[in-house]
């Protein structure tokens, strides 16, 4: 598989990421460092044992605790996916036989070339390119996801959104004799997500194909999910079968299930509580301790501008 380079404003600096030390050998850890970020990573590694990350040249205020990938074993066996199982060490087995090919996505609604895209067609025509991103569940733990993915935008601009078209609805398969989830009637059924039209075209916004250099497993929303980074993780809905342009604020699942709890902004944000549990700190997966929760997940440079003016503890 070819993996384009991303560009660096795409991405967490890699002078803040290291590979997994405690998890990879020495050897094994170089040549993934290498495989991963052509050597960035490898420098930033021989800094951090040092002690503490790297400032960026320049930044200002106290130097961010390092990011570190997590491992393919993270995060292919602790998942969110309740259309198989709400037991996050239980959806891998629950997922592994869900069938992801043939697979087919409309992009229909407000835009001037509705189609429907076959999965091999959609890798063909949107190279994926390499996003090394922090994924931040609501629920208050976090991991670092080396993804394989391609901007939305440019899925977007090929299907050419009218003037009408303001938000992008996605929709996961609706599919209860593979999901057994799908069952429960205490959810809406299926998954339903949305974006403002801006937040979609955002660079940072992609679709993901794979993790790791891999194509996506099951449990991860194999063979195509959103990947937001700056919202909480729920937005990043999985197994996409529908991109809707429409006019008017979709309804996702969870504004449905429970509109006290989850809004349609969901943007990471320390300084404003779940209802039911604080969102200023969090736990990576695979550290001991929690960390300080950083507004828009850390990427207020790139999207923070996109609700200036914005009472962002209304809009949740
Ligand atoms: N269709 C669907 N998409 C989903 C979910 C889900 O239950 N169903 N869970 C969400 C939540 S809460 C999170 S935190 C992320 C988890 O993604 P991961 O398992 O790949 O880490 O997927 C999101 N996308
Ligand atoms: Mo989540």
């Amino acid at each position: 598989m070819k993996i384009r380079r991303t560009p660096p404003w795409g991405n967490i600096p890699s002078s803040e990421i290291t590979p997994e030390q405690t998890y990879l050998s020495r050897r094994k850890f170089m040549r993934e460092a290498l495989f991963l970020a052509g050597g960035a990573l490898a420098l930033a590694a021989c800094a951090t044992s040092g002690g503490g990350g790297i400032a960026q040249a320049g930044q200002a205020g106290p130097t961010p605790e390092p990011d570190t990938l997590n491992t393919f074993e993270q995060i292919t066996n602790f998942n969110n996916y309740y259309e198989f199982t709400t037991d996050k060490e239980g959806v891998a087995s629950e997922a592994a036989n869900f069938p992801t090919s043939p697979w087919q996505v409309s992009v229909e609604g407000m835009v001037s070339k509705p189609g429907v895209f076959d999965i091999d067609q959609i890798r063909k025509q949107f190279p994926a390119e390499e996003r090394i991103y922090r994924l931040r569940c609501v629920e208050g733990w976090s991991m670092v996801i080396p993804w394989q993915g391609f901007p939305l935008a440019a899925l977007l601009r090929a299907v050419e959104p009218t003037s009408d078209a303001k938000y992008v609805k996605f929709t996961t398969i609706y599919d209860p004799a593979d999901m057994p989830g799908q069952n429960s009637p205490f959810f809406p059924w299926p998954y339903v997500e949305g974006l403002r039209l801006d937040e979609a075209m955002n660079d940072l916004t992609i679709l993901a194909t794979g993790l790791y250099g891999k194509d996506l497993l099951p449990q991860n929303g194999a063979p195509l999910r959103l990947v937001v980074p700056w919202k909480y993780g729920f937005k990043s809905i999985k197994a996409i079968v529908k991109v809707e342009l429409v006019a008017d604020q979709p309804t996702s699942l969870w504004m449905a299930s429970a509109p006290n709890e989850y809004g349609f902004y969901a943007n990471v944000n320390p300084e404003v509580p779940h209802p039911r549990w604080s969102q200023s700190s969090e736990r990576r997966i695979g550290e001991s301790g929690r960390r300080p929760t950083l507004k828009f997940n850390g990427y207020g440079d790139q999207v923070a501008a996109l609700y200036a003016g914005m009472d962002l503890k209304a809009n949740y």
